[in-house]
C-alpha cells in the first residue's frame, strides 16, 4: 500500500493526522508532502484533485480528504499499513 500525505504544518487539522500518524507509530510508512514548502507537491495535489486543500491523503493514488476521515481510516487499517 502506498501513502502519500500532503499537509502543512500550520494548518491545525493536519496536526490531528499528523499526531495520529505519530501514536499509532506510521511515520515510516506514509510519505510527506509540505504543500506550502514544495511547489511542486502544490501543483500535483492541485492537478490531480483540483483543490489545495489539506490534509489530504493518497491511498494507492487515490485521494481522501477531511482529517476525521483519514485519521479513522487510519486506525481502522493500522496493521495492513504496518504489513502485520
Ligand atoms: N474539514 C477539513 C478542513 C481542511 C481545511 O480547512 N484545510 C485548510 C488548511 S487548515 C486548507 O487546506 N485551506 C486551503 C484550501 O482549502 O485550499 C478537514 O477536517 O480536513
Amino acid at each position: 500500500m502506498n501513502l502519500k500525505l500532503y499537509y502543512y504544518n500550520q494548518c491545525p487539522f493536519c496536526q490531528v493526522v499528523l499526531r495520529k500518524i505519530d501514536s499509532l507509530d506510521l511515520q515510516t510508512h506514509v510519505d510527506f508532502c509540505n504543500t506550502l514548502e514544495d511547489e511542486k507537491c502544490r501543483d500535483e495535489h492541485l492537478q490531480k484533485t483540483g483543490r489545495s486543500t489539506v490534509p489530504c491523503l493518497y491511498i494507492d493514488d487515490d485521494p481522501m480528504f477531511e482529517s476525521r476521515d483519514i485519521v479513522m481510516w487510519l486506525e481502522k487499517n493500522q496493521s495492513q499499513i504496518k504489513g502485520e
